[in-house]
Protein backbone atom coordinates (compact mmCIF):
# COMPACT_ATOMS: atom_id res chain seq x y z
CA UNK A 1 0.00 0.00 0.00
CA UNK A 2 1.29 3.11 -0.82
CA UNK A 3 0.17 6.92 0.31
CA UNK A 4 0.34 10.01 -1.33
CA UNK A 5 0.70 12.67 0.96
CA UNK A 6 2.32 16.14 1.17
CA UNK A 7 3.73 17.35 4.97
CA UNK A 8 0.96 18.91 7.12
CA UNK A 9 -1.95 18.85 4.65
CA UNK A 10 -5.14 16.48 5.25
CA UNK A 11 -3.18 13.46 3.92
CA UNK A 12 -1.76 13.77 7.25
CA UNK A 13 -4.72 12.22 9.20
CA UNK A 14 -5.00 9.04 7.02
CA UNK A 15 -1.22 9.14 7.57
CA UNK A 16 -1.92 8.78 11.03
CA UNK A 17 -4.51 6.25 10.29
CA UNK A 18 -1.88 3.80 8.91
CA UNK A 19 0.78 4.88 11.61
CA UNK A 20 -2.43 3.12 13.84
CA UNK A 21 -2.86 0.43 11.69
CA UNK A 22 0.59 -0.94 12.18
CA UNK A 23 0.86 -2.93 8.48
CA UNK A 24 3.62 -1.99 6.16
CA UNK A 25 3.08 1.25 4.12
CA UNK A 26 4.92 3.22 1.66
CA UNK A 27 4.98 7.11 1.92
CA UNK A 28 5.58 9.03 -1.30
CA UNK A 29 5.41 12.83 -1.33
CA UNK A 30 3.89 15.12 -3.62
CA UNK A 31 5.55 18.92 -3.59
CA UNK A 32 2.19 20.84 -3.65
CA UNK A 33 4.34 23.91 -3.67
CA UNK A 34 6.15 22.83 -6.84
CA UNK A 35 2.37 22.05 -8.26
CA UNK A 36 3.67 18.39 -8.61
CA UNK A 37 0.47 17.32 -8.29
CA UNK A 38 -0.79 18.90 -11.67
CA UNK A 39 2.60 17.40 -13.37
CA UNK A 40 3.25 13.89 -14.87
CA UNK A 41 3.51 11.22 -13.06
CA UNK A 42 1.06 12.36 -10.54
CA UNK A 43 -1.31 14.01 -12.84
CA UNK A 44 -2.45 10.65 -15.05
CA UNK A 45 -2.40 8.48 -11.82
CA UNK A 46 -4.49 10.64 -9.33
CA UNK A 47 -6.46 13.47 -12.11
CA UNK A 48 -8.23 14.70 -9.41
CA UNK A 49 -4.24 16.49 -8.48
CA UNK A 50 -5.22 15.80 -4.67
CA UNK A 51 -3.77 14.15 -1.65
CA UNK A 52 -4.23 11.84 -0.15
CA UNK A 53 -4.44 9.31 -2.32
CA UNK A 54 -4.29 5.54 -1.57
CA UNK A 55 -2.34 2.95 -4.03
CA UNK A 56 -3.42 -0.73 -3.33
CA UNK A 57 -1.14 -3.82 -4.07
CA UNK A 58 -3.45 -4.39 -6.46
CA UNK A 59 -2.85 -0.99 -8.36
CA UNK A 60 -6.15 0.75 -8.11
CA UNK A 61 -6.27 4.00 -6.60
CA UNK A 62 -8.97 5.18 -3.31
CA UNK A 63 -9.26 9.20 -3.09
CA UNK A 64 -11.37 11.64 -1.10
CA UNK A 65 -10.29 11.51 2.73
CA UNK A 66 -13.38 10.13 3.64
CA UNK A 67 -13.45 6.83 1.23
CA UNK A 68 -9.76 6.62 2.17
CA UNK A 69 -10.48 6.51 6.14
CA UNK A 70 -13.60 4.01 5.68
CA UNK A 71 -12.38 1.35 3.32
CA UNK A 72 -9.01 1.37 6.24
CA UNK A 73 -10.88 1.30 9.05
CA UNK A 74 -13.57 -1.63 6.81
CA UNK A 75 -10.36 -3.62 6.16
CA UNK A 76 -8.50 -3.61 9.71
CA UNK A 77 -11.35 -4.18 11.85
CA UNK A 78 -8.72 -5.30 14.77
CA UNK A 79 -7.52 -1.68 14.37
CA UNK A 80 -10.80 -0.70 15.92
CA UNK A 81 -11.20 2.70 13.65
CA UNK A 82 -15.02 2.80 13.81
CA UNK A 83 -18.12 2.10 15.84
CA UNK A 84 -19.72 -1.03 15.73
CA UNK A 85 -23.20 0.17 15.45
CA UNK A 86 -24.97 1.48 13.03
CA UNK A 87 -25.82 4.52 14.45
CA UNK A 88 -22.20 4.98 15.60
CA UNK A 89 -21.37 4.76 12.06
CA UNK A 90 -23.95 7.40 10.83
CA UNK A 91 -22.44 9.24 13.22
CA UNK A 92 -19.05 9.31 12.13
CA UNK A 93 -19.85 9.66 8.56
CA UNK A 94 -22.09 12.74 9.30
CA UNK A 95 -18.89 14.20 11.23
CA UNK A 96 -16.38 13.86 8.56
CA UNK A 97 -18.66 14.84 5.54
CA UNK A 98 -18.85 18.20 7.96
CA UNK A 99 -15.15 18.30 8.78
CA UNK A 100 -13.88 17.59 5.14
CA UNK A 101 -16.69 18.79 2.66
CA UNK A 102 -17.57 22.34 5.02
CA UNK A 103 -14.52 23.10 7.15
CA UNK A 104 -11.78 21.88 5.12
CA UNK A 105 -12.99 23.02 1.69
CA UNK A 106 -15.33 25.55 1.93
CA UNK A 107 -13.48 27.53 5.45
CA UNK A 108 -9.70 26.41 5.44
CA UNK A 109 -9.65 26.46 1.22
CA UNK A 110 -10.83 29.66 1.23
CA UNK A 111 -7.85 30.68 3.92
CA UNK A 112 -5.54 28.74 2.28
CA UNK A 113 -6.08 29.23 -1.63
CA UNK A 114 -8.21 32.25 -1.58
CA UNK A 115 -7.07 32.82 -5.14
CA UNK A 116 -9.22 29.79 -5.97
CA UNK A 117 -12.18 31.10 -5.35
CA UNK A 118 -12.50 34.68 -6.94
CA UNK A 119 -10.70 36.14 -10.15
CA UNK A 120 -10.41 39.43 -9.01
CA UNK A 121 -7.15 40.19 -6.95
CA UNK A 122 -9.11 42.72 -4.63
CA UNK A 123 -11.70 40.46 -3.31
CA UNK A 124 -9.29 37.76 -1.68
CA UNK A 125 -9.69 39.22 1.95
CA UNK A 126 -12.89 38.68 2.00
CA UNK A 127 -12.56 35.62 0.52
CA UNK A 128 -10.60 34.64 3.20
CA UNK A 129 -12.49 36.15 6.12
CA UNK A 130 -15.64 33.77 4.60
CA UNK A 131 -13.27 31.12 4.88
CA UNK A 132 -12.31 32.03 8.51
CA UNK A 133 -15.74 32.17 9.79
CA UNK A 134 -16.55 28.91 8.16
CA UNK A 135 -13.56 27.57 9.98
CA UNK A 136 -14.84 29.27 13.45
CA UNK A 137 -17.57 28.23 13.46
CA UNK A 138 -16.88 24.19 12.26
CA UNK A 139 -14.28 24.68 15.36
CA UNK A 140 -17.10 25.66 17.50
CA UNK A 141 -19.40 22.89 16.09
CA UNK A 142 -16.57 20.60 16.83
CA UNK A 143 -15.86 21.76 20.25
CA UNK A 144 -19.66 21.13 21.10
CA UNK A 145 -19.51 17.53 19.71
CA UNK A 146 -16.57 16.52 21.52
CA UNK A 147 -18.30 17.84 24.71
CA UNK A 148 -16.56 16.34 28.04
CA UNK A 149 -15.42 13.15 25.77
CA UNK A 150 -11.90 12.10 24.83
CA UNK A 151 -12.62 11.59 21.51
CA UNK A 152 -15.51 12.52 19.19
CA UNK A 153 -17.55 9.08 18.91
CA UNK A 154 -16.16 8.55 22.72
CA UNK A 155 -13.94 5.69 21.79
CA UNK A 156 -11.02 6.46 19.33
CA UNK A 157 -12.14 6.60 15.42
CA UNK A 158 -11.03 7.75 11.96
CA UNK A 159 -12.98 10.93 13.04
CA UNK A 160 -10.33 11.65 15.15
CA UNK A 161 -7.91 11.42 12.30
CA UNK A 162 -9.80 14.02 10.33
CA UNK A 163 -10.37 16.33 13.87
CA UNK A 164 -6.35 16.51 13.97
CA UNK A 165 -5.50 17.75 10.45
CA UNK A 166 -7.98 20.12 11.10
CA UNK A 167 -6.93 21.27 15.06
CA UNK A 168 -3.25 21.35 13.39
CA UNK A 169 -3.52 23.73 10.83
CA UNK A 170 -5.23 26.21 13.44
CA UNK A 171 -1.84 27.91 14.66
CA UNK A 172 -0.88 27.90 10.31
CA UNK A 173 -4.30 29.94 10.10
CA UNK A 174 -3.89 31.94 13.43
CA UNK A 175 -6.96 30.71 14.69
CA UNK A 176 -7.38 29.84 18.70
CA UNK A 177 -8.76 26.27 19.55
CA UNK A 178 -11.86 26.09 22.03
CA UNK A 179 -10.68 25.04 25.03
CA UNK A 180 -11.87 21.33 24.38
CA UNK A 181 -10.33 20.45 21.33
CA UNK A 182 -7.03 22.06 22.30
CA UNK A 183 -7.45 18.98 24.86
CA UNK A 184 -8.15 16.64 21.59
CA UNK A 185 -5.41 17.91 19.62
CA UNK A 186 -2.61 17.01 23.22
CA UNK A 187 -4.49 13.67 23.42
CA UNK A 188 -3.56 12.88 19.30
CA UNK A 189 -0.29 14.10 20.05
CA UNK A 190 0.04 12.23 22.88
CA UNK A 191 -0.76 8.83 20.55
CA UNK A 192 2.33 6.83 19.77
CA UNK A 193 1.07 6.55 16.01
CA UNK A 194 0.55 10.65 15.71
CA UNK A 195 3.82 10.55 16.73
CA UNK A 196 5.40 8.57 13.93
CA UNK A 197 3.68 10.55 11.66
CA UNK A 198 4.66 13.84 12.69
CA UNK A 199 8.18 13.01 12.49
CA UNK A 200 7.74 11.01 9.17
CA UNK A 201 6.33 14.41 7.75
CA UNK A 202 9.18 16.64 9.26
CA UNK A 203 6.72 17.94 11.80
CA UNK A 204 7.77 16.89 15.33
N1 LIG B 1 -11.98 16.24 -1.27
C1 LIG B 1 -10.58 15.87 -1.15
C2 LIG B 1 -9.81 17.12 -0.85
C3 LIG B 1 -8.32 16.90 -0.80
C4 LIG B 1 -7.57 18.22 -0.85
O1 LIG B 1 -8.12 19.32 -1.06
N2 LIG B 1 -6.24 18.12 -0.68
C5 LIG B 1 -5.37 19.28 -0.77
C6 LIG B 1 -4.33 19.25 0.34
S1 LIG B 1 -5.03 19.44 1.95
C7 LIG B 1 -4.65 19.24 -2.10
O2 LIG B 1 -4.22 18.19 -2.54
N3 LIG B 1 -4.49 20.38 -2.74
C8 LIG B 1 -3.74 20.52 -3.94
C9 LIG B 1 -4.39 21.41 -4.94
O3 LIG B 1 -5.60 21.68 -4.80
O4 LIG B 1 -3.68 21.86 -5.81
C10 LIG B 1 -10.45 14.82 -0.05
O5 LIG B 1 -11.35 14.71 0.79
O6 LIG B 1 -9.47 14.07 -0.04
Amino acid sequence: MKLYYAPNACSLGIHVLLEEIGKPFELLKVDLAAGAQYKEPYASLNPKSKVPALLRDDNSLVTEWPAIAWYLAKTNPEARLLPETIEGEVRTLELLDYMVATVHMRGFTRMFRPAAFTPTSADEPAVKQTGRDIVTAGYKLLNQALGAKAYLLGDYSIADAALFFLENWGPRANLELPEGLAGHLERMRARPAVQRALKAEGLA
